[in-house]
């Protein structure tokens, strides 16, 4: 069984040494050097890979996303039909989302924006304590990742509610489901956490309406998807000081481009996609397993549900 391997040519071989770590007796091709199509039967990739070069290979029977996300495989022309596609649910990934998360929640939580304005202009000067427990942080999506974010918020004393699609119960956290649930979360929201995978449903869901349900002087954090904001909205509702500054990873189109106005927004935090990197070892025995599970038509793990999209 051909294992055809497709992704940024940084990390290329880092995820084949990692894939051979776990099963030596692999065969990966790096794409484009797929060989014979006829003999790929399982395909490992990243956002770059067009689905459409997919449909060359006849006997694919599984597609695996290196990444959390699967918004850049079901996108049209989306994978071959009948392929079965795997999402990752990675430790690492989770933890090093959680710190992201907590990082931006304490910088906006804590003033670190005034004090770095205030060191700038060299002015020494306290401001007043905030206060943890009435400081509430609003998570659009409570899947993995934002499970665990809220998890960690909450271990540190913060309210946290959550907004899913379907109706979920999680220690500690108020849950939110629907779009009355949403209407109703943002309304006592003052950090919003955005961990949604980016499906037609959830595309511009932080857009001038729910931006003004949030109380005056929010913070929005967004690590999903760029798709989720209408960047327009956002600029408008930072610059009318409705929103108080906004850390955001993702953006559409990536790489943001050089004179978009979040770069040189004071209230805007620009990160290039790297809030949570997959490390290939650590995400190479699930894919390892799902590969093995495909070839001896064993359940898979960790598949995407086409009709949610995620
Ligand atoms: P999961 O699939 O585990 O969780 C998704 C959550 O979103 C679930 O709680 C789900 O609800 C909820 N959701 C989905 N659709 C809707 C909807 N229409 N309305 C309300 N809630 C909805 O995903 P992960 O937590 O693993 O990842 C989330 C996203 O994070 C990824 O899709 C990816 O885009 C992004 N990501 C970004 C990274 C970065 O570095 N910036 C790194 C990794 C991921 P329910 O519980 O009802 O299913
Ligand atoms: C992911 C990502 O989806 O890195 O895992 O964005």
């Amino acid at each position: 069984m051909a294992v055809l391997l497709s992704t940024k040519a940084a990390t290329m071989q880092a995820w084949k040494a990692a894939l051979l770590a776990v099963d030596p007796s692999l065969d990966i091709r790096l794409h484009p050097d797929a060989g014979d199509p006829a003999e790929i039967e399982a395909a490992v990739c990243w956002t770059q890979h067009d689905m459409a070069e997919l449909r060359r290979y006849p006997k694919l029977r599984l597609l695996v996303s290196m990444g959390a996300g699967v918004d850049h495989l079901l996108r049209p022309p989306g994978p071959p039909p009948g392929v079965p596609v795997a999402r990752l649910k990675d430790a690492r990934l989770t933890q090093g989302m959680t710190e992201w998360v907590l990082l931006n929640v304490l910088r906006f939580h804590r003033q670190d924006l005034e004090y770095r304005a205030q060191q700038a202009a060299r002015l020494w000067e306290e401001l007043p304590a905030p206060d943890t427990a009435k400081r509430r942080v609003g998570i659009l999506g409570l899947g993995e990742l934002g499970g665990a974010a809220a998890d960690a918020l909450r271990a540190l004393g913060f309210p946290v509610m959550g907004w899913t699609r379907r109706p979920r119960r999680r220690e500690g956290v108020e849950c939110f489901h629907g779009a009355e649930g949403l209407s109703a979360m943002l309304a006592r929201t003052d950090i919003l956490v955005c961990l949604l995978p980016l499906t037609p449903e959830t595309r511009g869901v932080i857009n001038a309406r729910s931006l003004a349900l949030l109380p005056r002087g929010a913070f929005v954090i967004n690590a999903a998807r760029g798709g989720h904001v209408v960047a327009e909205d956002l600029l408008a509702a930072l610059d009318s000081g409705h929103i108080a500054a906004a850390a955001l990873d993702v953006f559409e189109p990536e790489p943001l481009p050089a004179d978009h106005p979040f770069w040189g927004h004071p209230r805007v935090l620009v990160w290039p996609h790297a809030a949570s990197i997959t490390i290939p070892e650590s995400a190479a025995p699930q894919v390892v397993e799902n590969i093995h599970r495909a070839r001896e038509g064993r359940p898979l793990i960790n598949l995407v549900d086409f009709a949610a999209g995620y």
